[in-house]
């Protein structure tokens, strides 16, 4: 027997990210070009391991619309596709009407997963509706939806329950620990291999692996985080005859390319920032000018003092000029370095008076540095919040002489609105710093 099929995982229709209309296009074209490959290789059906859809209730007309008209061509060509719900696809505890039964109620997928009675796993044939595992030809496919925590769990019984035919694939949204760090819903390897099946497809891990010569994992067909970049990813062109052959084919499509970078930014020079961009801008596939509009993610790491002098718009014209971006992000990762400058003194409160002062330069406050040390006397002394609410008072008298900034502090830190504004009320300043909130007289009814 000679069977021949596409393995595709993790889709994420409907992503819109980073806010951008022409990323979710990206998604919805990837989708498309990779079932166009499929139609082309003339295969007998096409596998698509969860996550078909990025959000799994939030379902947006335009996103429906790519799902139905990308699928009703193998529908056209009467080559059946076979799904799993993700973890994206479904709510896996609540036996929820999923947009994956939608499509399948239109003829437009099977949609695989198990069925409990009794606590009981149940594996029955496809009928149209509903149903864990199908016939095509002498191939016999399994389904299992994610199941989250429980997948170990379902996974045994499951693994236990099935029917060898032919050639028998077994179909999950699920992934195997060690290919990517820290990720939820992946289990040990040790697991996959007990079960019984010429071909293990996967899904959920956004980077392609072979286990083994069974179990397979293709990755997302488009970038789905900044972490993602570098992974390689595809879809799997099987084939068996007797023996399996396979291929993990990349150039169906081509992901959009993202330019991510880190930038270490020692002074408030625009050109040395500009001579980076343009210098990692010839390292890269940008050179060649072919590829259109790449996703820009810079991390700048900055000293404080140096951030609150550079223009954000400076550095983001720079970017436009040089690498035409779809989008820019900007991280900025600020350091706290602090050197005083100590005066020439040996006395303690004149040096420490000088030091908190610098200390303030990084900050909107002005020089509250006489402020700060009298709260540290207090502190370190009686810690009696009398006395702290008679500074604070002071400050606030001070500021409403004065009308300097001390009065901001307060304000920033309690949320409370202007001393004017407060009328008689009483004002306990705890309590607003704590919640943000004022004591208020109740009115008389
Ligand atoms: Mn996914």
């Amino acid at each position: 027997m000679i069977v021949k099929f596409i393995h595709m995982a993790d889709v994420h229709l409907g992503n819109r990210q980073y806010g951008s209309e022409e990323r979710k296009r990206d998604f919805a074209q990837a989708f498309l070009d990779a079932i166009k490959f499929s139609v082309m290789e003339r295969v007998d059906f096409i596998l698509i391991s969860g996550d078909l859809f990025h959000k799994k209730t939030e379902m947006d007309p335009i996103t429906l619309i790519q799902a139905r008209k990308v699928l009703e061509l193998p529908k056209k060509h009467n080559i059946p596709v076979i799904a799993v719900e993700g973890n994206h696809d479904s709510t896996y505890f609540r036996e929820n009407y999923s947009w994956m039964d939608y499509l399948a109620s239109s003829g437009l997928i099977i949609n695989l997963k198990p069925s409990f009675e009794d606590g009981e796993i149940v594996l029955n044939e496809w009928d149209g509706n509903t149903g864990a595992y199908i016939e095509i030809n002498n191939t016999r496919i399994y389904g299992m939806k994610y199941y989250g925590s429980l997948t170990e769990k379902v996974l045994d019984e499951f693994a236990n329950s099935m029917d060898r035919g032919d050639f028998t694939i077994f179909m999950a949204h699920v992934g195997i620990e060690g290919y990517v760090k820290n990720m939820y819903g992946c289990i040990p390897s040790s697991k996959l291999h007990k079960v019984d099946a010429n071909y293990i497809a996967l899904g959920h891990v956004h980077k392609s692996f072979i286990e083994g010569d069974r179990i397979f994992n293709p990755g997302s067909l488009e970038v789905c985080d900044i972490s993602e970049t570098t992974y390689d990813r595809g879809i799997f062109l099987i084939n068996y005859d007797d023996g399996l052959s396979y291929r993990l084919v990349r150039d169906f499509y081509k992901p959009r390319y993202f330019f991510v970078k880190k930038y270490r930014m020692k002074s408030q020079n625009y050109e040395e920032f500009e001579k980076f961009i343009s210098d990692e801008k010839l390292k890269t596939e940008l050179r060649s000018d072919k590829i259109n509009k790449p996703v820009v993610d810079i991390t700048i790491e900055v000293e404080r003092a140096l951030r609150r002098v550079i223009s954000e718009d400076e550095i983001r014209k720079i970017i436009t000029k040089h690498l035409n971006p779809l989008l820019i992000r900007i991280h900025w990762n600020v350091r706290d370095v602090f050197k005083p400058v100590l005066p020439d003194s040996t006395s303690r409160d004149v040096i420490e008076r000088e030091v908190i002062s610098q200390l303030l330069e990084n900050y909107p406050y002005d020089d509250i540095s006489e402020e700060v040390l009298k709260l540290k006397r207090i502190f370190s002394s009686t810690f009696d919040l009398k006395q702290v609410d008679g500074m604070i008072e002071d400050i606030i008298k001070g500021g409403e002489r004065k009308e300097d900034k001390s009065i901001e502090i307060v304000q920033k830190r309690g949320k409370a609105e202007k001393e004017e504004d407060w009328g008689e009320e009483e004002w306990d300043w705890r309590s607003a710093c704590d919640t943000g909130s004022r004591v208020r007289k109740h009115k008389k009814l």
